[in-house]
């Protein structure tokens, strides 16, 4: 990990996150933040107890500044707590996370429902820096903990005769305001072609900057697919299933001339109601919104590019 462009506050990094967290795998996430905070070695890390992967690529690493973690946290969209940017930071505490579980389910030969520690203990953990690209043209670089939803995948061990996949959201109207007063059709849902799901960049985040997931970014797991529109990177997952036709995802059965299924950023195709041409980094300056153009599947062209050789990127936008 690269320490140059981030330096969290030591007062970020309390004594209390690190060693207050009820579970193993939350120890294991809460030291690797130590030590990535604190510059630690891996392997010293690994003496403490995370489990580290070898060194990222490039890739994964990403040189550019990282969105203050106040601005991660703190400016999101999560329907279920509300449409203002504030309204997740502010409703989503009340969400209880513990215990959480998991069904896998549909064209797969490993079934089951899965505590969530059971889950993601077979795994460890990696950090990896993405950019995040929301439709509504903001985006930011957040640097995630987590594991490849392939690794996830291979262990449910897909059918021949399964080609997509669904993930869908908690409902739980009593802990999340936005579904008794937002008409979206819930449970959040989405979906992706098993091979996307397959794809090394497509991740599982249990974390952010080296802590366990706050509830606004989709704790306890959600997923990450940095190439596409972020309303893809579905939060709270509580169910994934395995299919032969491709799911309908919430926001494509709203506004299907808006909200494709592939949903890759993509600079070319304008969104109906404005231009996908470019992006507001945040943070937003003093004065002025950083305003820069939107990369070819968000900058990621060369490992995703493969996947839709041949297709009309206009027609399956
Ligand atoms: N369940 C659920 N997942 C969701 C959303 C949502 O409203 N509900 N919003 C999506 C959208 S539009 C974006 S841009 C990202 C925002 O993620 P962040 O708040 O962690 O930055 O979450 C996505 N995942
Ligand atoms: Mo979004």
């Amino acid at each position: 990990m690269s320490y140059r462009y981030h330096h969290p506050k030591s007062s970020e990094i309390t004594p209390e996150s690190i060693y207050q967290q009820r579970r193993q795998w939350l120890q294991s996430a809460a030291v690797l933040g130590a030590a990535w905070a604190l510059k630690i070695p891996a392997a010293q890390a690994a003496g403490l107890g995370a489990r580290i992967r070898a060194p990222h690529p490039q890739t994964y690493r990403l040189n550019e500044p990282w969105t203050p973690y106040e601005d991660v946290t703190g400016y999101n969209n999560y329907y279920e707590f509300g449409l203002d940017k504030g309204d997740p930071k502010a409703q989503a505490g009340q969400l209880v996370t513990d215990p959480w579980s998991v069904r896998i389910g549909g064209l797969c030969h490993r079934p089951g429902q899965y505590a969530l520690e059971d889950l993601v203990s077979p795994y460890a953990l990696e950090d990896r820096v993405y950019r995040f690209r929301c439709v509504e043209a903001w985006s930011m670089v957040i640097p995630w903990l987590g594991f490849p939803l392939a690794d996830l995948i291979k262990r449910a061990q897909p059918a021949a005769s399964a080609r997509y996949i669904s993930l869908t959201t908690l409902q739980r109207p009593e802990q999340m305001p936005g579904q008794r007063s937002i008409d979206l059709h819930w449970p959040y849902r989405e979906g992706l072609r098993l091979d996307e799901a397959m794809h090394p960049l497509s991740f599982i985040a249990l974390g952010l900057y080296g802590r366990p997931l706050l509830a606004q970014n989709g704790a306890p797991l959600r997923l990450v697919v940095p190439w596409k529109y972020g309303f893809k990177s579905i939060k709270s997952i509580v169910a994934i299933d395995f299919l032969e036709q491709m799911p309908i995802s919430t926001w494509a059965r709203m506004a299907p001339s808006e909200y494709g299924f592939y949903a890759n950023v993509n600079p070319h195709v304008d969104h109906p109601r404005w231009s996908q041409a470019r992006e507001r980094r945040l943070p937003n300056g003093l004065f002025s919104p950083h305003w820069q153009p939107t990369l070819m599947f968000n900058g990621y062209a060369q490992e995703v590019a493969e996947l839709y050789r041949g297709m009309d990127l206009r027609r399956y936008f």
